[in-house]
């Protein structure tokens, strides 16, 4: 290692994520430190790091900044954004074009020229970052929907790394994904990549067929599996591998963390005033999750006499998310307006049956929270995989609780013993929230066994090692 801190010869793996895994924090006395952000895929690929001389190449989400934090352990490229760009590339292109066009146009996707050349000339930083980072041979990671680009600029770069590339997101049919004016260059971006990884097996098909329809290169047509069997392409003289990965969360982790709550649980419910059934919601504030669906519900079920709002509690805490973009601006309108309404008209002065946060909840207070719900609602109207799911699975080691599931999510794939719901369909919900909330304890708790031994089987380190192997050629 030189002294600067950087190996000499560069990393021989490197991760290429829009965000560094580092977050600014201030003390007490005003001073700053790099804290190492807590994040799935920053836990999942920390052996990889560490066995390998692993570096991280992304923004330290901190416009205007050339700042290089530096955390134990992690090699960091940061790769500096302006205010300009942000608006652009991240607010724009990656989250009001791309993110709804990936999640089934649920809001209207914009299609801005400005956007997608910055978009452009941000992922050509990344991809020049990551080679400076790269030693010869070295296998570089490149990660999510901010960055389909990388694969091919970083190829062309460097022709001698191993470049794989994994989608966080849904990836769209052809019908969806065609109305992308730049959907030829997209296609060329991913093919960069000697791996591409989709969440499930139809993200994998989706992208077979399109590279088929518009760059006409050879893919197969055999059905992809989960972790089993990939898609090949074969263009421009290589062939590029598809698979389906879901990714999962670091269970054994989760479960510890949440029994060591300990009583924080019982406390909780008993804040809330120990009401018989109480329901959670985790998530980022976004037009996917179906907040709205589940609030929906709850309401029918209150209305119908189905549920009783004196003896039901919903706790629904929300992240705040990407406030600057419009559309996350009106579905917290929407949210809060509906919170209030059905608070004002089931609810009384020492009892509102909805308690919502607008704020991160701490690590270990989520998992207390995780502890106490006999219901979580899980219920978007698209998401790629969805950790909550998991992570409310994984804390239950003493099997209580029952988990509501949309279809639509890429975890419904393999948790199908959960109370799965088609989030379009009122009397589906309805059903099933009050199944899953009254439903026998044997039931429950037997559907909660499946859902358990599942998560703690499938965890999010077998998940970067499946990826990884295919990507050198061991499966
Ligand atoms: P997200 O859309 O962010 O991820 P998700 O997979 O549910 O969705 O992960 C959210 C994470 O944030 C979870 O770890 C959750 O505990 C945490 N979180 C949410 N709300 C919180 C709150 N109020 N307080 C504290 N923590 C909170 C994207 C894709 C998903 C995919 C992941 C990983 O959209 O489909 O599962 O990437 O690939």
């Amino acid at each position: 290692t030189s002294p600067g801190g950087h190996p000499a010869a560069g990393a021989s793996f490197v991760v290429v994520a829009n965000r560094l895994p580092v977050d600014k924090r201030v003390l007490p006395d005003g001073s700053t430190v790099w804290k190492r952000a807590p994040g799935g895929l920053v836990t999942a690929l920390t052996p990889t790091l560490a066995s390998r001389t692993g570096a991280w190449v992304g923004w330290s989400g901190i416009p205007d900044s050339d700042e290089n934090p530096h955390v134990d352990g992690i090699d960091i490229h940061a790769v500096p954004l302006s205010g300009d760009e942000i608006a652009d590339y991240y607010e724009g292109f990656s989250n009001a074009t791309l993110w709804p066009l990936y999640h089934d146009v649920l809001v209207k996707p914009e299609y801005r020229h400005d956007w997608w050349d910055t978009y452009v000339r941000v992922n050509r930083r990344f991809a020049e970052a990551a080679s400076r980072a790269a030693a010869q041979g070295a296998t570089v990671w490149v990660q999510d929907y901010q960055l389909q680009l990388v694969p091919a600029m970083l190829r062309e770069l460097r022709p001698d790394l191993s470049i794989g590339f994994f989608l966080h997101i849904p990836f769209p049919p052809r019908e969806l994904f065609s109305q992308l004016p730049w959907r030829t260059e997209i296609l060329e971006g991913l093919l960069g990549a000697d791996l591409i990884g989709f969440h499930l097996p139809g993200g994998a098909e989706n992208f077979l067929s399109l590279v088929r329809r518009f760059l006409h290169a050879d893919a197969s047509r055999d059905a992809v599996g989960i972790r089993d069997g990939y898609g090949t392409v074969d263009y421009d003289g290589r062939t590029v591998k598809v698979g389906s990965f879901p990714i999962s969360i670091d269970s054994a982790t989760v479960a510890t963390n949440a029994a060591a709550t300990g009583d924080r649980a019982a406390q909780i419910r008993a804040e809330l005033g120990d009401p018989d059934i109480v329901m959670l919601g985790v998530d980022r504030l976004d037009y996917t999750k179906g907040i709205d669906v589940r609030l929906a519900g709850l309401e029918r079920l209150f209305a119908a006499g189905r549920l009783d709002p004196a003896k039901t509690v919903l706790v629904q805490l929300a992240s705040p998310s990407r406030e600057r973009v419009d559309s996350y601006i009106d579905i917290r309108n929407r949210i809060e307006q509906t919170v209030g309404h059905i608070n004002g008209t089931y609810g009384t002065v020492d009892h509102p049956p909805v308690r919502y946060l607008l704020k991160p909840v701490p690590r270990d207070e989520l998992l207390a929270y995780f502890r106490a719900a006999d219901v979580c609602l899980v219920t978007p109207l698209r998401d790629g995989m969805n950790l909550v799911a998991k992570e409310y699975i994984a804390s239950r080691d003493d099997l209580g609780g029952a988990l509501v599931l949309s279809e639509f999510t890429g975890a419904a794939a393999e948790l199908t013993e959960a109370y799965l719901v088609n989030p379009y369909d009122e009397r589906s919900v309805d059903d099933a929230i009050e199944a899953a909330a009254t439903d026998p304890a044997d039931v429950r708790g037997k559907r909660m066994q499946a859902l358990h031994d599942q998560v703690m089987t499938n965890d999010v380190d077998q998940w970067a090692q499946a990826f990884l192997d295919t990507l050198a050629g061991e499966r």
